[in-house]
């Protein structure tokens, strides 16, 4: 199995029928050719008639179910979105993936601090105390180590995909072995300098969050919460699909790997869609594109956004667009980053409500389809409280553009 092929995530799944259509045209032929009191019951059965096919279209496209793409660059949060779904949607929420993220929140901790080490010595950030010298070299060893378990090799919805974590233990007496390492280092301010102040670090999101529970997530019994699972990381490489009913109408929600390599196998997907959440990272403003370094993320990303929006097979899809982290945008702006030095065609003032408006402005101005609706969310996809009332807000918008678009509406 190749990795572009799909991989079906039918624990949420529900079946779907599809009816066919009936065929009345010979009646209403015959019916057309008669007398005048003929043809007002002929009219009477058109209408009648009329209404039936709208409903069986109307059922045939709920039971069909609405098709929704995904789509946006690596790290932008849509796997994300997804574990909020199953959350709010789904049977049996994340319970299946917790043993699984046990594993991948451990990773995730020593990736951090191992990201954050060399980070500091390429800085030349000297630690506070000298006494965690002899922790640094533990974790050093950890850029060798890790990449057996590489958390990019994980693909755990799709069995096809090898999995480079075979050795559960070696994993847990790695992670037992690095945390009094990993615990003295995150307390030094020289790694805490390093921290806040090497923003071009590509160091994960969710790294305080991790390393501010360390004590928890080494305790033997810890069981990853949902709070954990949505903020662990795992890229994603395979495209895979879910099927989720919301509020009575059925989604095919279709999850695909953001990074460039993998955005060719996206084209399989792009017939019949009905909807496109199309993610950016609002955070990413001031960061290096991973795999292009010269480029920045953000910029990055409205050609992407640019390519998807203008696409003809999107002509009449429904386009939704996520402004997403806001709550670590926020918090560079608190921290006095300035967006006019990443944006320099950006003038006004650097707080929250005008730079949001600029990038919503940047993205909107890619489509070259005047006529072209674009739903603008500035979303916080780690908190479910947020994505619950987004969710609903989608939902509405996706199912009255679909019966517009069918011409029921
Ligand atoms: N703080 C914060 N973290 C977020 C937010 N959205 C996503 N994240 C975190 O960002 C990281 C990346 O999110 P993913 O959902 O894996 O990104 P993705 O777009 O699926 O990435 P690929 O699979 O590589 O395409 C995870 O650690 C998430 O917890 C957000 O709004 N705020
Ligand atoms: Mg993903």
């Amino acid at each position: 199995m190749e990795l572009s092929q799909l991989s079906r995530d039918d624990h949420d799944s529900s079946h779907n029928e599809h009816s066919s259509p009936v065929d009345h045209a010979p009646l209403l032929t015959n019916l057309f050719t008669g007398s005048r009191s003929d043809q007002k019951k002929a009219k009477a059965l058109s209408d009648a008639i009329d209404k039936s096919l709208r409903a069986d279209k109307e059922r045939q496209q709920r039971e069909g179910g609405i098709k929704l793409l995904i789509l946006g660059p690596s790290e932008t949060g849509k796997t994300t979105v997804l574990k909020q779904l199953k959350l709010l949607y789904g049977r049996r929420g994340l319970d299946s993936e917790r043993q699984t993220f046990r594993r991948i929140v451990h990773l995730n901790v020593m990736k951090a601090m191992q990201t954050l080490v060399s980070g500091m010595e390429a800085a030349h950030i000297r630690l506070e105390k000298q006494e965690n010298e002899q922790h640094l070299e533990t974790v050093l060893r950890l850029e060798s180590l890790l990449k057996r378990y590489s958390i990019s090799s994980i693909g755990f919805t799709n069995p096809a995909i090898p999995r480079k974590i075979t050795d559960a233990k070696a994993e847990t007496d790695l992670f037992e072995e690095m945390v009094p390492a990993i615990k003295a280092l995150w307390a030094d301010a020289g790694i805490q300098q390093t921290y806040r102040t090497c923003t071009q670090l590509s160091i994960q999101d969710s790294a305080s969050y991790f390393l501010d529970a360390i004590d928890r997530l080494a305790r033997p019994d810890y069981v990853p919460s949902d709070g954990d699972i949505l903020q662990a990381r795992v890229r994603t490489l395979a495209v895979t699909e879910h099927v989720f009913n919301i509020d009575n109408v059925a989604y095919r929600i279709y999850d695909v790997g953001g990074q460039k390599s993998l955005r060719k196998y996206w084209a399989p997907y792009f017939d019949d869609v009905n909807a496109i959440i199309f993610m950016g990272a609002l955070s990413a403003y001031d960061q290096p594109c991973e795999d292009e370094p010269r480029l920045n993320r953000l910029q990055e990303c409205l050609v992407l956004f640019n390519h998807i929006a203008n696409h003809k097979l999107f002509a009449v899809t429904s386009m939704i667009l996520f402004l997403n982290k806001i709550d670590i945008f926020q918090r560079k702006l608190d921290a006095g980053s300035l967006v006019n030095k990443h944006f320099p065609e950006y003038r006004g003032p650097n707080d929250y409500y005008s730079t949001t408006v600029f990038f919503q402005y940047r993205f909107l101005q890619q489509v070259k389809d005047l006529n072209k609706q674009v739903y603008t969310h500035f979303t916080h996809a780690t908190d479910t409280n947020q994505m619950r009332v987004i969710v609903v807000a989608v939902n509405a918008i996706v199912q009255r553009l679909n019966l517009s678009n069918s011409g029921l509406m």
